[in-house]
């Protein structure tokens, strides 16, 4: 079962359901309407589900699904539905240094900085920082951003945990931690510039809510040039040093998220150092039992003086 975000031209999101290639549509049949209030809502996260689903049970599918996971839209009965990144009202928190390749890229590319990321890797402490807030997160299907004042631009394709108030989790879906490793690489304290830019992060298609075990998930990243696959990495979630819950433990330690929060868990594919994307590029990223992010790459800014 997976809960998306969607919309009808102009009207509010809404939330769905996506149930054996069927789409529910949950307006007006749930004590929320927000993805926000979902995961604000008292109690315990698993009651939250088990109206989910007792929603979608006793209800008639909106209409089949069609396009909308593979091509971001599809027309319900003259009407165009478009799909939304599964996140409305939350901070999206990212996590660094989780996968062996991460630490190995990272301080090939910082040479004066090298031993922070492997201090950090080793370290109780994981890193953490805050990607992006709920308005800025790109679509699925929309443009991630590249800086014109960069010259060495990767996608970071990562598992992203869907968090409530409470700290339990949701979900999971597909993140797109897109950085620029030339800022990165010159002073560790770029970072938030490498990382924190417009159109800098991309979530969906959906938030899956049966993953049995989130370590164990295959990661595969394409990236298509004109057409033709110019990179493809793949990683497995399995590689991750960290456990999910020891992330989230530290993430919620002295922060508070009313509305929840979008947790990225780090990436394992850092293309060869030969490799930075251009203008028009296709990134799809898809992960085991959630689905397939794909966003088209354009350039953001201004170049340097
Ligand atoms: O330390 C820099 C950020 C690392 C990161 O974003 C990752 O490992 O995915
Ligand atoms: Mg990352």
């Amino acid at each position: 079962m997976k809960l998306i975000r969607f919309r009808y031209e102009d009207e509010k999101p809404r939330l769905g359901v996506v149930e054996r290639g069927q789409v529910y549509d949950l307006a007006g049949q749930l004590p929320y309407a927000t993805l926000g209030d979902l995961l604000a809502a008292e109690g315990r996260l698993s009651e939250r589900i088990d109206e989910l689903k007792s929603a979608v049970s006793g209800a008639t599918a909106a209409f089949e699904l069609t396009d909308l996971l593979t091509a971001g839209r599809q027309d319900v009965g003259g009407k165009q539905a478009r799909l939304l990144a599964p996140a409305d009202e939350q901070e999206v928190w990212a996590s660094g240094v989780t996968y062996k390749r991460s630490e190995e890229a990272r301080m090939a590319e910082s040479k004066g900085a090298a031993q922070f990321y492997a201090l950090v890797y080793d370290a109780d402490r994981p890193e953490l920082f805050l990607k992006a807030t709920a308005h800025r997160v790109v679509d699925p299907f929309g443009d991630v951003g590249i800086r014109r004042d960069a010259a060495w631009n990767v996608p970071e394709p990562e598992l992203g945990v869907v968090l409530s108030a409470n700290m339990e989790v949701l979900g999971y879906t597909v993140g797109n931690d897109m950085s620029s490793r030339d800022i990165e690489g010159e002073n560790p304290l770029y970072l938030p510039q490498a990382k924190v830019y417009k159109d800098s992060c991309a979530l969906g298609p959906a938030i899956a809510l049966d993953i049995d075990d989130p370590h164990s998930l295959g990661i595969r990243l394409t990236i298509k040039r004109n057409g033709d696959q110019v990179f493809f990495g793949e990683t497995n979630t399995d590689q991750m040093k960290r456990k999910i819950d020891e992330l989230v433990e530290y993430l919620g330690r002295a922060y508070d998220f009313p509305k929840g929060a979008v947790l990225l868990t780090g990436t394992g594919i850092v293309p060869d150092d030969s490799f930075t994307l251009q203008e028009s590029d296709v990134v799809e990223i898809e992960i085991d039992g959630i689905g397939t992010l794909t966003n088209i790459v354009k350039w953001v800014g201004r170049s340097a003086k």
